[in-house]
């Protein structure tokens, strides 16, 4: 399938007709045109959008400092093969099956004319991710593959022009969150092994970081730019641009920023992540320093060992081994394993973006479902503990973690005190009152001060949640 009008061509019946000299002329003035439209597809650094319309980063991310939660979905043609190959079981992430089965581009195509999702339904997916108290979502718009799930003009390899399917399934989702109040957010790769401008040319190793593309800068200044504008266009407002691939050898940090400003010029309230750039630590996922562009730290599969403090980041983690589906991938992190970890992320500051894989009929798989459900129960009655909190101010406590509000301390108890007592470290502030979350009485817990900063709070006998209680101290400032 190919990419359009972005080859240029040159007929030859022409020059057989124009006279020798002229003809000399025109071939220089034609190459001097090439070269400078050759010089045209060089990456020139977007000077920073005026500073008048540009929203500093506190006015941007405001609402994502809030929402603390949100969910991951890596949806694509992967889904189709679902982790096999020609019958073989293909190890690794299932979204990398045309890179670990070094599967050709003229093979892994046809993979749109089975992908069908019939049974997917928008209004449901949004559910699911609103009920688990998720505030956004993030989608795969086009994976490494290049699949677009959307209807773009830049190729046929989409979702109208390549599948059955035939349904703008990034448009019915737009309009599902807006009616639900999620925001959208799309993933984008930079990396591309379909496309012949980017990393198509080094199949079988489409990963290969020694290699580079003459052409990518075309890609990036015609395709990339232009299919990012389109899904601003087309979608929009979105929340994030969660850009991803970006180790790739020929991007580099002046992309990074060009990138950067160009989606703030696109929509300046949009929020971009630092995979925009390419100063990502590893998995660890912060920047090396700000000299790079991207609004937040993206670890992945990976909670910081402690609190950042005035970094912001997001950890973004798989509820099983694979971000896009497989049929086998059964390792199911449980229910409490995440309600913790969304409690621990909450205590560094951080969010928390949980992914889900569905499959090639357009369903989020039963396990997933099960947990986001088990997480939207915990959320309905202790909420409060994790929307809009910082980085707990306490060290290490041995019975949880803990989040903060200015005046609030909400202590998240996984190991109940079997006398009662629950001993709060490293507190020197006054303890105006406590009470359990989930009491809807708000009664009154006894505090006692040990000394100077520690306190005992006496709780039930019995937790009100085995795997995460949440104790609230009213605390003077
Ligand atoms: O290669 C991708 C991978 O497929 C997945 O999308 C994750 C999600 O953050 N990011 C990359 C690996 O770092």
């Amino acid at each position: 399938m190919n990419e359009k009008i972005s080859r240029l061509r040159f007929s030859t019946g022409t020059i057989k007709s124009v006279m020798y000299p002229a003809i000399m002329v025109a071939a220089i003035c034609v190459l001097l045109i090439a070269g400078c439209r050759q010089e045209e597809t060089k990456i020139t650094v977007l000077k920073a959008p005026s500073s008048k319309n540009l929203l500093c980063k506190d006015e941007r991310i405001g609402w994502w400092r809030q929402a603390r939660f949100g969910m991951f979905i890596h949806w694509g043609l992967y889904a189709v093969p679902a982790g096999e190959w020609k019958g073989e079981k293909v190890p690794g992430i299932g979204e990398w099956i045309m890179e670990r089965a070094k599967i050709p581009v003229s093979e892994y195509e046809p993979l749109a004319k089975q992908f069908n999702p019939v049974k997917f339904d928008a209004e449901q997916w949004v559910q699911i991710a609103k009920n688990a108290g998720m505030k956004y979502i993030v989608i795969t718009s086009k994976h490494h593959d290049g699949f677009c799930l959307w209807d773009t003009k830049y190729t046929d390899y989409d979702i109208m022009d390549a599948t059955p399917f035939k349904r703008d399934i990034l448009g019915e989702l737009a309009v599902e969150c807006r009616k639900q109040g999620i925001r959208l957010c799309f993933y984008h790769s930079i990396m591309d092994w379909h496309h012949p401008d980017a990393q198509a040319p080094f199949y079988p190793k489409y990963n290969d970081t020694s290699k580079s593309n003459p052409n990518f800068g075309r890609y990036v200044e015609y395709y990339l730019k232009g299919q990012l504008k389109e899904l601003v266009e087309n979608y929009g407002p979105l929340g994030i641009m969660w850009f991803d691939g970006e180790w790739i050898k020929d991007w580099t940090r002046e992309m990074g920023w060009d990138m950067f400003y160009y989606c703030l010029s696109l929509q300046p309230d949009i929020i971009v992540n630092n995979r925009v750039g390419n100063g990502r630590q590893g998995m660890r996922g912060l920047s090396k320093s700000d000299e790079f562009a991207g609004d937040y730290g993206t670890p992945e599969q990976e909670i910081p060992a402690t609190g950042l403090p005035g970094v912001d980041w997001e950890t973004c983690m798989t509820m099983n081994n694979t971000w896009g589906y497989k049929s086998y991938d059964n390792n199911w992190k449980s229910r409490e394993d995440l309600l913790r970890k969304l409690a621990d992320i909450a205590s560094k500051g951080g969010n928390f973006l949980l992914n889900v894989g569905p499959t090639a009929e357009g369903l989020i798989p039963g396990p997933s479902v099960e947990r986001l459900a088990a997480i939207g129960e915990w959320m309905n009655l202790n909420s409060e503990s994790i929307y809009g909190t910082m980085a707990s101010p306490l060290g290490e406590v041995p019975w949880g973690r803990c989040t903060a509000k200015p005046g609030k301390l909400y202590l998240h108890v996984f190991d109940w005190p079997a006398n009662t007592k629950l001993q709060v470290p490293g507190l020197k502030n006054k303890v105006k009152k406590a009470y359990l979350l989930a009491d809807k009485k708000r009664a009154r817990l006894l505090v006692t001060r040990e000394d100077k900063d520690k306190i005992t709070v006496t709780v039930p006998a019995e937790a009100p949640d085995p795997v995460n209680s949440v104790v609230v101290l009213e605390i003077e400032k």
